[in-house]
């Protein structure tokens, strides 16, 4: 019997305060302004997503997990045993945790933006796999996905720099990313598995082009949650940059794009007004949205033509019965 393992955590370039402050007021300053999704997610922005997931209309996330509940064996047979399971955006680690027993991973790389947040989730998940080892990697990979030096010295010490790779991205999260950016990172995600040994490849859940009356409300549910959520990101902002939005004064608009087979969040200020922070400061006529957030929605063979495009084998998917949503494998 081997000795029980302990998770190990590495933080890569995390920026600092000056950084952040300089994107929100270069976003601020842009016609028409925008403030990137990623300022979506703190504290109480992460809890309003979760609750999110639980909406009736928000039917991405239930129909992503029983596509990996009704398909996990099919995925088995392409997945190959023993990989190296690197989960991107882990968060709770939940997703990955659920396929462990289908997947059968040789190791395991939880990587977010901060790894305090994976810090606990690594912990209680290790409790219940003694024996898989597991590296929490803290890094902003929508900037550039690649595991670096330590995860490399991490995966050698723990015999595990020469197998498979599979790269796991679930959740539609690459709906937030342009064809242009989508392709950039699905690159860099190519390499990552080509890294490691023959079979590896990336398993990615994709949210699918459908009528606008399903997509609309998923977005702007009744109990206006996303409402919420979206309005938070101001508070957020006021915290990172000492501004002072006063969020009721701004509403949320949630629409589907169909030139651009995308969801648009903005908040919109319901009457003029002049936003102020340390050294500047940005004048809003009533009704000039600022822009949050888009929600890429894709049809599977134009997804398809990306992964090869990004230098990708083979691909398959599986999709539930509405064809809402797809989870692709695509063979590095
Ligand atoms: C986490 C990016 C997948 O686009 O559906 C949910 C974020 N925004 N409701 C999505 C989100 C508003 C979500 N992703």
């Amino acid at each position: 019997p081997s000795t029980p393992c302990l998770p190990s955590f590495v933080q890569l370039h995390r920026p600092d305060d000056t950084a952040v402050r300089a994107e929100l007021v270069a976003g601020l300053a842009l016609s028409p302004p925008r403030i990137a999704p990623k300022f979506l997610y703190d504290a109480l922005g992460s809890r309003l997503f979760d609750a999110i997931t639980e909406l009736a209309e928000y039917y991405p996330t239930r129909t992503e997990a029983a596509i990996f509940a009704q398909h996990a064996p099919d995925m088995a047979l392409a997945v190959p045993a023993g990989a190296v399971l690197i989960d991107l955006g882990a968060g709770s680690c939940a997703k990955a945790a659920r396929l462990f027993p289908a997947l059968r991973p040789a190791a395991y790389v939880a990587v977010d933006i901060s790894v305090d947040y994976l810090r606990a989730a690594l912990d209680a998940l290790q409790q219940r796999h003694p024996a898989l080892p597991m590296l929490g990697l803290g890094m902003d990979f929508s900037a550039r996905l690649a595991l670096g030096p330590q995860a490399a010295d991490w995966l050698a010490t723990s015999g595990a720099a020469r197998l498979p790779r599979a790269v796991f991205y679930p959740g539609s999260s690459i709906g937030n990313f342009s064809s242009t950016e989508a392709l950039a990172l699905l690159r860099q995600a190519h390499v990552v598995c080509a890294e490691g040994g023959a079979g590896g490849g990336l398993l990615i859940g994709v949210d699918r082009v459908k009528p606008r009356a399903v997509l609309e409300p998923a977005y702007d549910d009744a109990l206006g949650v996303t409402a919420a959520f979206n309005r938070n990101l101001l508070l957020n902002v006021n915290r990172l940059l000492g501004a002072d939005f006063a969020p009721q004064a701004w509403q949320h608009v949630a629409f589907f794009n169909a030139e651009a087979s995308r969801i648009e969040m903005h908040l919109e200020p319901t009457r003029a007004q002049t936003v102020r922070w340390p050294g500047g400061e940005r004048h809003f006529s009533a009704g000039e949205r600022l822009h949050t957030e888009n929600s890429y929605k894709w049809e599977p063979a134009d997804f398809e033509a990306l992964l090869g495009e990004a230098g990708f084998g083979a691909v398959r998917h599986w999709s539930d019965q509405r064809g809402w949503f797809s989870v692709f494998w695509a063979e590095a």
